[in-house]
């Protein structure tokens, strides 16, 4: 059908083979309902099993009561999956020694027939070639502290300024610096937004970053508006929407600062370099704050998604 050719349109330029789409969400984008693009390398590399994988689900089920339809992205033997079945889901969630994927590992990944998951990179590099515009996650990567000597900047930001699709964050967490991130994202011609009442960049873990957002929108509206003068430009960047973790989370900072600095300064000991970099920071936080800090994270990402639930929600029950 006409849905199914322009699928094929839509992927076969692509160097990566053919994407399963679930049907859920082909059926979504062929009817032109809302469909919210989800990241995995939170899932494999970000928290740890069973954590990971209740988060995976819980924050699925809070887009589709939004009105919805969530669409993970993630590799499965060499093939981009948009749209997990729960078994695909407990199998990133449960496998160790996945592959943490960024645009620069896809085509190894695919050609392998390797399994893993998709980093806010390689998640936006996916939700492009459907042509789904909007995907949400809890913090991106950014340049790392001490990032003007190594350049680790991750690429996040490079293909925030290369890829036209609107990321939904809780900002950059306090792991990175945030005033160079910042910079970054301008020099990649990147709109940076904060959402709501507050023009400071959050740092997920605190409404405060010492940092100002270059631009703010108070609502969803706003936002929505933003991200189609993007797409109607026909900017080949995205937009980065920040949206500050709820006020009750932002206490435990303060614990939270400390448990960085400590990770930052092991990993420098350690010698731990380019993509091991970002996790061994997140579990070390993790470690060192007693499971404050994760907790804190799911508590987090399941608030902002369900920031605003639309006045009719299109309901969608589905199961595999
Ligand atoms: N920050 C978090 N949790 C995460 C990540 C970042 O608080 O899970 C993941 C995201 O998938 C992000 C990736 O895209 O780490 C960035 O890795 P790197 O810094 O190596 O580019
Ligand atoms: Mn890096």
């Amino acid at each position: 059908n006409d849905w199914e050719a322009s699928l094929h349109l839509r992927t076969s330029h692509g160097c990566c083979g053919d994407i399963k789409v679930h049907p859920y969400v082909k059926e979504a984008l062929a009817n032109g309902r809302p469909v919210v693009v989800l990241e995995s390398t939170i899932i494999t590399h970000g928290m740890p099993y069973p954590q990971n994988l209740s988060m995976a689900k819980e924050v699925e089920e809070i887009v589709r009561l939004n009105g919805s339809v969530s669409a993970t992205v993630g590799i499965l033997k060499g093939r981009i999956h948009v749209g997990l079945k729960n078994e695909e889901l407990e199998f990133l969630a449960k496998s160790k020694h996945l592959v943490k994927v960024s645009r620069r590992d896809l085509p190894y990944v695919l050609s392998k027939g390797l399994s893993g998951g998709t980093t806010v990179s390689g998640t936006m590099l996916v939700a492009h070639k459907m042509g789904i515009p909007v995907f949400v996650t809890g913090g991106i990567g950014g340049v790392h502290r001490g990032g003007e000597k190594t350049m680790d900047v991750s690429a996040d930001l490079t293909e925030l300024g290369r890829t036209p699709v609107a990321v939904v964050s809780a900002g950059v967490k306090s792991i990175l610096d945030i005033g160079r991130t910042l910079e970054y994202l301008e020099t990649q011609g990147v709109c940076v937004a904060s959402f709501g009442n507050s023009r400071e960049f959050p740092a997920f873990f605190s409404h405060q970053s010492g940092f100002q957002a270059p631009y703010q929108v108070q609502n969803e509206e706003e936002a929505a508006k933003l991200i189609a003068s993007t797409l109607t430009l026909g900017l080949s960047s995205g937009v980065l929407i920040a949206v500050p973790c709820p006020k009750e989370q932002a206490a435990s900072g303060e614990t939270i600062e400390k448990a960085i600095q400590q990770a930052v300064n092991e990993a420098g000991a350690k010698g731990i370099i380019g993509k091991e970099l970002t996790p061994f920071l997140l579990q070390r936080v993790n470690e060192l704050t007693h499971g404050k800090s994760l907790d804190s994270s799911i508590l987090l990402l399941k608030k902002e998604k369900r920031y605003n639930p639309p006045s009719h929600p299109n309901l969608i029950q589905y199961t595999d």
